[in-house]
């Protein structure tokens, strides 16, 4: 049998002559979730993976199924992706945590949706598929791989991603964001796999420069730790993603320093109480003061952070998102993302904007053709939707001209960091500067409406 796996793009962007032209994600990463699937599959399925952030699909008809991993930002394009096969007579399964947060949507385009988590029940949908007997809805346990159950790596062979090499210690978060799927999908769970499995998987990988995906690798500090202790030896160098509360425990700071963390992607979303409160951001909520205890711990340890900032909560105005631009100015963080509040369905913050008819584009900004990368897809309280589009565009530009990168990286310099260090800032950041621009206003989908390629 022929499987086909698909991760599909997002969209395509506007030249400077004002035609299109398709999207090419050149800070693009390995698709963990189509490794963890192939690390499923057993060897008698004919398997290969396409990514259409950085190639052409085949559109092959002699193929049994073609699955696609669905994230929001790319359903309009898997939907299209899946009509087409669809049209040409192949089946067509889609997986992932969009089809999860709306798998009546999702359903409307496939021949079989996946719900959860795809490890436990991928063989049961190829065997169903060898019987002609694929089902409509297959739901996966949502939890962590088994034992031995590891990602099959060889599907990125030849597809050039970021020299990163992409594992999980752990899924989910205690927390409750307002605005997070991930809180949605794992019930505010945390799960966890064995050290020893990790490391195991860390010994089968060729990188050196990991980046551990887990929504919180600090979810649990006392697991935490006994990675970080077990990471030592290794000498690897790492980057994840933490919630600000990690800096209350020195001696996970420690070990983590010890372990080879450079630095962590950490959600400070708002820089006031109030911004904290309507997103309900709890573990910086207990910390806030003004977070200057918090990030002098993560320098003193060496953590760089990639700070994430949420521009749009109920209490946004212009002052407060020069506030949080200055503040992000005053820090040099090596990174910073200012996203826009989405508004990803399920979560208690679409819920409360449905209810009180704030929602734009019907309600279904990521099935909308006119809808673009970076806008609001709500009516913010104090801004009007293009007001805050365009502020939080301007803060990008800001923290991302060459004069800001510049000083960031004297920074660097002046705190005496290692070589390695600031090559890796200097590559990321002007990276990461051309991404950033490349995306903004970028239609979602390729062209044309949804049903009409
Ligand atoms: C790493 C990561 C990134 C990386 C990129 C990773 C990559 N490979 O390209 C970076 C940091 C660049 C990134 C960027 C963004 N991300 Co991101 N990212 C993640 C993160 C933390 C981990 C993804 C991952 O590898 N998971 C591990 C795999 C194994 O788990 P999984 O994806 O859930 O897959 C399992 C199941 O879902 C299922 N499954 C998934 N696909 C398929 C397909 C098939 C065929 C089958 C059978 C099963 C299946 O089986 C898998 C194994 O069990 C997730 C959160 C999360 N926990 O998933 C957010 C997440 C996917 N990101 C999200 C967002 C919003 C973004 C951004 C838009 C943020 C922003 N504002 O800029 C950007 C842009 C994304 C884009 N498309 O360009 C959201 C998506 C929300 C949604 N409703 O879809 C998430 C869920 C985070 C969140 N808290 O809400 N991201
Ligand atoms: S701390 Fe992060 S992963 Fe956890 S619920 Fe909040 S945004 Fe989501």
């Amino acid at each position: 049998m022929r499987v086909h796996l698909i991760m599909p793009n997002i969209g395509y962007s506007i030249n400077r002559s004002g035609k299109y032209a398709d999207f090419k994600d050149n800070a693009r990463m390995e698709p963990l979730q189509l490794a963890a699937i192939a690390g499923v599959t057993p060897p008698d399925i004919e398997l290969e993976m396409y990514d259409e952030r950085c190639e052409e699909l085949p559109y092959d008809t002699d193929v049994d199924l073609v699955a696609i991993s669905v994230e929001i930002f790319a359903a309009r394009r898997a939907y299209q992706i899946a009509q087409k096969y669809r049209e040409m007579g192949v089946k067509v399964l889609l997986g992932g945590i969009h089809v999860s947060m709306v798998p009546d949507e999702a359903a409307e385009y496939a021949d079989s949706i996946l719900i959860g988590d795809g490890e436990n029940i991928w063989q049961q949908v190829l065997e169903d598929l060898k019987n002609g007997a694929l089902k409509a809805i297959y739901r996966g346990a949502v939890s962590c791989p088994a034992p031995g159950v590891y990602p099959d790596r060889s599907i990125y062979k030849g597809k050039k991603y970021l020299p990163l090499g992409l594992l999980q210690f752990g899924r989910g978060c205690y927390y409750g964001c307002s605005f997070c799927a991930i809180s949605k999908y794992f019930d505010k769970q945390h799960y966890r796999r064995r050290v020893d499995e990790v490391i195991r998987e860390i010994e089968q990988m060729d990188k050196k420069f990991l980046f551990f995906v887990d929504d919180n690798i600090v979810a649990d500090i006392d697991a935490a730790k006994e990675l970080f202790r077990a990471l030592i030896p290794y000498n690897i160098k790492w980057v994840g993603q933490a919630s600000i509360d990690m800096t209350r425990d020195k001696e996970l700071m420690r070990l983590m320093e010890k372990s080879g963390c450079v630095g962590h992607v950490i959600g400070f979303e708002a820089v006031t109480q109030k911004g904290l409160k309507l997103l309900k951001k709890s573990p910086n909520i207990k910390e806030f003061n003004n977070y200057d205890e918090q990030i002098k711990i993560l320098r003193d340890y060496g953590i760089q952070s990639w700070a994430a900032f949420t521009l749009g909560h109920d209490n946004e105005d212009m002052d407060s998102i020069k506030t949080t631009l200055d503040f992000a100015l005053h820090h040099k963080f090596g990174f910073a993302a200012f996203n826009i509040l989405m508004p990803y369905p399920s979560t208690p913050l679409y819920l409360q904007l449905e209810k009180e008819d704030r929602l734009l584009f019907k309600g279904k900004w990521w099935l909308d053709e006119d809808y673009r990368f970076n806008h609001a897809a709500f009516i913010p309280k104090n801004l009007s939707p293009d007001e805050l589009t365009e502020a939080c565009y301007d803060v990008r530009k800001s923290y991302n001209s060459y004069a800001s990168i510049g000083k960031r990286l004297l920074k660097v310099l002046s705190d005496r960091k290692t070589m390695s260090r600031i090559a890796m800032l200097t590559k990321y950041s002007l990276l990461f500067r051309v991404e950033s621009f490349k995306k903004q206003h970028m239609n979602i989908g390729m062209r044309g409406k949804l049903g009409n390629i």
